[in-house]
């Protein structure tokens, strides 16, 4: 079957702009808004061919820019277990996003429907949804005209966060199965966490109020509605709401901030009280950080590694007292960014892997084991539950009172537990249920292990794709020799970690580093930062200043 005529001419509405190269990357299309019209268009056209190719089943998509500032946007696919796309789809993205003109387009597409065998004449089911940048309104215009040129039917999902998105995919598709994820609603979502929530914590004491740092973003009105789903069970505080201030948006506040700077949102300041806990979202609310103030006010930082160990032990002790512990086998994932000291606290405790950087790597190592804790230390993450596992919780009889209680939980925890994607919100109620089972404050749960110091810097080079890696990405093979400079550096400093690797969201090179004092930290991280840009030519009237 031919393309559709209307592919090329809804397509002409959305040229693409001479120039420029897109990529889909590890968070999809993301770049500057205002070159993303004809990438939007094109990715619903892809998005209807990836249903048709998969029978009809609902895919989902995206469109944010997470973390970035207020003027970037980007898409991203998810397929329809509510997981990212297919890795094999991604190089098709890029090649039909570059496609020049309307006819080099409409050839690519033509290659790429006969390549995959995809059947045209098959139905077309997708559901959107967008963040609160902005752009997202005419991006989303630009992706509607995409789903019309290949007539998909089209639900939209309005403004939304991406795991709500994610959520109402696996929902759409399971509709009427045993599998059966909840209602594919918005509101079935709130009730899922909720109900799940309010069960864990029956019996224990109201938790003293949180903020919520929403980042100015689409976690604000979000947030709202789940406060009005929890009621009293769960004092929230939301902070950073403005999402129609321009330029707000991730803007000195949001879980990037906190993690890259290290330190409290300025406009929490004041507001934020000692012992009290807070915690920030990102721009579309799939990420996480916690923090307190001290008694002398000093801010300390909980990251995705604190919650990753907070949560896992845990599971594991509820697993050990239902008495299912030779049946279900708990393990983590992380990536070469996690604090040596949380891998250290893991790694004692229970099987933990490494695996390269992005969620879809954490994900998919994380179904390896029958429960599969996995945060990446910028705070996304989740805890996936495997087929069997869910089985094994819903078939067990337990033998006292003890193993019910605790089976019982396991099963709410299932329930809360976004099993898509890292889940701002629901990782927040999560940590929240812990800390009411263990009675810990923010100081008591922080001090499960100590932080090592780190330090993350970016070096810009001539060609990022000169950088290759291996080992989950804690070794260089290219540059030749770069590797071994870095091991002698590493060696001069106590307990010096350093390892370097391509971004694959922005056009740099990340430098982390990590030693036993701040100081060593940082110099560490600079000096490996003054070898990479030296080794790779880089022009030493731009080389920053702070490279030793
Ligand atoms: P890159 O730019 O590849 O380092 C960043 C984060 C990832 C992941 C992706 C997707 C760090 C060091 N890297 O990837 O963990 O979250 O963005 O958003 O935090
Ligand atoms: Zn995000």
């Amino acid at each position: 079957m031919p393309i559709p005529p209307a592919v090329a001419k809804f397509a002409d509405l959305h040229p693409k702009p001479a120039h420029v190269r897109f990529q889909y990357g590890t968070a999809g299309f993301r770049t500057v808004a205002s070159v993303l019209d004809s990438v939007l268009f094109r990715v619903g056209v892809l998005a209807a061919l990836r249903s048709k190719k998969l029978d009809g089943k609902t895919i989902g998509v995206m469109v944010t820019a997470s973390h970035n500032p207020e003027q970037d946007n980007g898409v991203k696919l998810v397929d329809p277990r509510g997981e990212m796309l297919d890795t094999s789809w991604e190089g098709h993205a890029t090649v039909l996003s570059n496609a020049q003109t309307t006819d080099d387009f409409i050839n690519e597409l033509d290659k790429f429907v006969q390549a995959a065998k995809i059947d045209l004449s098959k139905p077309a089911r997708v559901v959107y949804g967008r963040d609160t940048r902005p752009s997202g309104a005419s991006l989303v215009a630009a992706l509607e005209d995409g789903f019309k040129a290949l007539g998909a039917e089209a639900r939209d999902a309005g403004v939304t966060t991406t795991p709500i998105l994610h959520y109402l995919v696996r929902a759409i598709n399971t509709k009427g199965t045993k599998d059966s994820y909840g209602d594919d609603s918005e509101e079935g979502y709130f009730l899922k966490l909720s109900a799940a929530y309010k069960k864990l914590v029956a019996t224990r004491q109201t938790p003293s109020p949180l903020i919520i740092d929403c980042a100015n973003g689409v976690g604000a009105p979000i947030a709202a509605r789940l406060v009005e789903h929890l009621g009293d069970s769960m004092p929230l505080i939301l902070e950073n709401t403005s999402i129609t201030t321009p330029g707000a948006l991730n803007n000195a506040c949001g879980a990037d901030y906190v993690k890259t700077s290290q330190k409290l949102p300025p406009s929490l300041d004041g507001r934020l009280q000692p012992g009290q806990r807070g915690c920030s979202l990102d721009g579309d609310a799939d990420r996480l950080m916690y923090f307190y103030l001290d008694e002398r006010s000093q801010f300390h930082m909980l990251d995705g590694d604190k919650i990753a160990a907070l949560v896992a032990a845990f599971v594991v002790e509820l697993v050990k007292t239902a008495g299912l512990q030779s049946q279900v086998k708990v393990g983590v994932v992380q990536t070469a960014y996690a604090n040596g000291a949380s891998t250290k606290y893991l790694s004692e405790r229970l099987p933990v892997r490494c695996v390269p950087t992005g969620v879809k790597h954490l994900h998919h190592a994380a179904e390896h084991y029958n429960i599969g804790v996995y945060f990446e230390a910028n705070g996304h993450g989740t805890v996936l539950f495997s087929p069997a596992t869910q089985e094994t919780l819903r078939d067990y009889q337990p033998s006292t009172p003890a193993q019910s209680t605790a089976l019982e939980h396991l099963r709410s925890l299932n329930q809360l537990i976004n099993q898509t994607v890292g889940d701002a919100l629901s990782d927040m109620l999560l940590v929240e249920v812990v800390l009411a089972h263990k009675a810990y404050s923010g100081l008591e749960w922080d001090s499960l292990y100590v932080d090592l110091p780190n330090r993350l810097v970016k070096v810009v080079v001539a060609d990022r794709n000169q950088f290759k890696t291996e080992d989950a990405e804690r070794q260089l093979i290219s540059p030749p020799g770069l590797q071994q400079k870095i091991n002698e550096l590493v060696r001069r400093y106590d307990g010096g970690r350093s390892f370097v690797r391509p971004s694959g969201t922005e056009d740099v090179v990340r430098v982390y580093a990590e030693a036993s004092s701040r100081a060593q930290a940082d110099e560490l991280a600079f000096r490996v930062g003054g070898l990479v840009y030296d080794f790779c030519g880089g022009n030493p009237t731009t080389r920053p200043k702070e490279f030793i």
